[in-house]
């Protein structure tokens, strides 16, 4: 599932009369997962995001409800994408600016990640985003 660009993966579903069951093991997510959060009772109209990470990659599951995920890679190229199936997931690879918005009611937003929280990690200014992104 690893790839440098984001992409949306389908995640495996079984339904039967008593429901349906999704499933992801850590080789179809493309890293090792070290990190599980979810983002949950987002107000109507609030975002999240406005950051980019240096080095995690990040697989986002919307578990309920919807919102949209724009990636930009500081370099021209922006993806838009609607998440609002839990059997559907958008691998995010490192180095990608990402907002959050349009968060339904009782939205809760998944996030795999394959590092342990570092706030030196984060870029939390676009235009310093962007110059780190060219001096790559
Ligand atoms: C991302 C988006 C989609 C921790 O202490 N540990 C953690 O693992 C996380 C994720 C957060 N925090 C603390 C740090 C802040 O004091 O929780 C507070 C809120 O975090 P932040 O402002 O980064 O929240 P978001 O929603 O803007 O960003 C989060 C993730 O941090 C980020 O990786 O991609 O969700």
């Amino acid at each position: 599932m690893n790839s440098l660009i984001p992409k949306l993966h389908k995640i495996n579903k079984v339904s039967s009369n008593s429901g349906s069951i999704s499933f992801l093991e850590a080789s179809e997510v493309g890293f090792d997962i070290k990190r599980v959060y979810y983002i949950y009772d987002v107000p109507s109209g609030e975002f999240r995001g406005a950051h980019a990470h240096k080095e995690l990659s990040q697989f986002f599951i919307s578990l309920s409800g919807s919102f949209n995920l724009k990636l930009d890679d500081g370099l021209g190229n922006v993806f838009n994408f609607n998440l609002k199936y839990p059997y559907e997931g958008v691998f995010v690879p490192k180095g990608y600016w990402r907002d959050l918005s349009e968060f339904t009611s009782g939205c809760t937003c998944l996030v795999l990640a394959s590092e342990i929280y570092d706030e030196n990690d984060y870029i939390r200014d676009y235009k310093k985003f962007c110059e780190y992104k060219k001096s790559l």
